[in-house]
Formats: structure tokens, sequence, C-alpha cells
């Protein structure tokens, strides 16, 4: 019989923590690998998003998360809902606080909705952007909400606090089984972060209101024999103005999301990408149940209906 040094030990971590935390930049750097879109606008990741990491003794899946938001449409009550069921189902729950702002409203809600559902010794509470601040009143606003739990500070951007992180985690794990195959490192095809790479760039990109109106779609993902893969995909927004502002003066803006894009694909892919990318109007779509289905942003358990 084996005994509990030697035994197996596996779990799922949730990364919740208001939009723009960075949730996303601590899944890449967890994983070692850009996984997630990731942009400086709030808002950026839509739904969850496993980033695996396994070794012989454990294996850690992380579930990022989207930001808790106010909105009232389909797409919102979508995105909650990937919130609650992480809050529910995971072992282990790590709150990311962003250390560049105070505490606000969306923490004080974000952390009553964990307080209903888990106890706090299930909670890890992360000091994120550590390399921008290390205010003591902004750490005590934040432990405020969160009195009984652990409290690690890092920096994602600097690396800083990541392995003390992890074996915070490793010390949490509950024994289990290998959940996945220990190559696999996130459930996503590539076709699918790529169409989340594209949206990040095309949200850094734009302005205003326009970056909560796009959707983007990966129509095509081919690897072609010399090795470069082929993306078709389409930028979706809701009004035809807006489809003039996302090609811009001479396709000028639509060129520069491309690039972007295409060089955060080549990252993650290590190859050599060619980006297609056209822009069409969905008149709300964030509404249409059909269409959200179609951008991966509806599933099991969804009000979405
Ligand atoms: N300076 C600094 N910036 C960081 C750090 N971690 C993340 N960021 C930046 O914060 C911004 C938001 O990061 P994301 O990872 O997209 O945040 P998120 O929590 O996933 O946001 P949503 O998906 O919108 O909920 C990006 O511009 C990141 O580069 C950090 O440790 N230090
Ligand atoms: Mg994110």
């Amino acid at each position: 019989m084996e005994n509990t040094e030697n035994s197996f030990k596996s779990g799922f971590i949730a990364l919740i923590g208001k939009p723009n935390a960075g949730k996303s930049s601590l899944l890449n750097a967890l994983i070692g690998q850009p996984i997630a879109g990731v942009s400086f606008r709030p808002q950026t990741t839509r739904r969850r998003q496993l980033g695996i990491l396994s070794t012989d003794r454990y294996q850690m899946i992380f579930v990022d998360t989207p930001g808790l938001n106010n909105a009232k449409d389909k797409l919102s009550l979508f995105i909650n809902n990937e919130v609650r069921f992480a809050l529910e189902d995971a072992d282990l729950l790590l709150y990311i606080a962003d250390m560049s702002a105070p505490a606000d409203e969306l923490d004080r809600q974000l952390s009553d909705a964990l307080k209903e559902k888990r106890t706090q010794d299930e909670v890890i509470l992360v000091y994120n952007k550590s390399d921008l601040s290390d205010k003591g009143q902004i750490k005590q606003g934040y432990q405020a909400l969160l009195p009984e739990a652990k409290t690690i500070e890092i920096s994602t951007r600097s690396g800083k606090g990541l392995p003390k992180l992890l074996e915070l985690v490793k010390e949490r794990l509950p024994e289990g089984p290998e959940y996945y195959p220990t190559d696999q490192i996130t459930e996503d095809f590539e076709r699918e972060i790529a169409a989340e790479m594209i949206r990040a760039k095309t949200m850094e990109n734009l302005s205003d209101e326009l970056p909560y109106s796009i959707a983007v779609l990966v129509n095509d993902y081919k690897e072609r024999e010399n090795g470069v893969i082929y993306i078709h995909g389409t930028i979706f927004v809701e009004r035809d103005a807006q489809k003039a502002i996302v090609i811009g003066k001479k396709g000028m803006m639509i060129r520069k999301i491309s690039t972007d894009a295409r060089l955060a694909i080549e990252e993650m892919t290590q190859q050599k990408v060619f980006l297609d990318l056209q822009v069409k109007t969905q008149k709300d779509w964030k509404n249409d149940p059909a269409f959200l289905r179609l951008v991966g942003l509806a599933g099991a358990g969804d009000n979405a209906k």
C-alpha cells in the first residue's frame, strides 16, 4: 500500500479576481507558455480556461476565470456564471488582488460571493503587481475582505513570489488522480487560443467602448507542409460604424491588429503564422444565443438560452 508521502496529489485551483487584476498573466506565467489572452483593458477573459502543470508527484489544474461584471446582457450572464462555477467547483481558490489599486465595490461583491460558498482556509489572497506598489494600506484593504485567508505577494511581471506561490498551492493539494495526460497544458484547441489572442490584440488597439463590442471566430486553422500555420479569422462588431473603425483609414488599423495578433500566435505556437482577418457586423450579438454558442460563449448551465 502507498503511504501518504508517495501518494499523487491533484486539484483544481481557480484564479478569481476583478477584471484586469492579472489572472490570465498569472496563468501564463505558471504554465510558462502564453495560452491565455492578456490585455491592459479590463474584461479580456470571457470564459474559463485551464492551465495544467504536471510533475510525477502532482498535477495542478489552474482555472483562469473572467472578472465579474455588472452588465445585464446574455454575454454578461454567461461570464458571471463562469465565475460562479469556478467558485463552487475548485479545490482551492487564488484571489488575485491588484496592488496598483485599492479594493473596491467589485472586490467586495466577489469576496462576499466567495465567503457565501467557501471557507477562507480554501483561499489564498494573492497580492499581484507588487512591482507597481507595496503599500501596506492597499494590502490591508484587501485583507479586510478576507481576514482569515493566507496571503502572498507576487509580481507576475518580474516573477517575484511565483515559486513560493507554487509551494503554498502544493501544500494544499488533496490526494487525487492524474486528470489529464502529463503533456497536456490546456483543454482548448490552438484555434480557440488563437481567437482569444486576436481578440486581446484587437482590444488593445481600440479605444472607448469598442473593445467590448468585439467577438472573434477563427474560421480556418491549417498547418501547411512547409510548417507555416494558415489562419483565417473574423472580427465581429455590433454596428457598421464600428466596422469602419476596426478597418481604419486605408486598412491601417486592421493591418496593425493583424501584425500584433500574428506575433502573439507565433509566440504561442513557436511556428510561422500567416494570418488573414476580416471584419463583419453582427447586430446585437451579445444577446444572440446561437451566435454566443458559435464563439464558445455559451454552455452547460448558463442562462444564455
Ligand atoms: N506591472 C504589472 N503588470 C501586470 C502584472 N500582472 C499583470 N499585469 C498587467 O495587467 C494587465 C491585465 O492583465 P490580465 O492578465 O489580462 O488581467 P486579468 O485579470 O486576466 O483581466 P480580465 O481577463 O479582464 O479579468 C495587463 O496589461 C498585464 O500586463 C504584474 O505583476 N505587474
Ligand atoms: Mg483574463
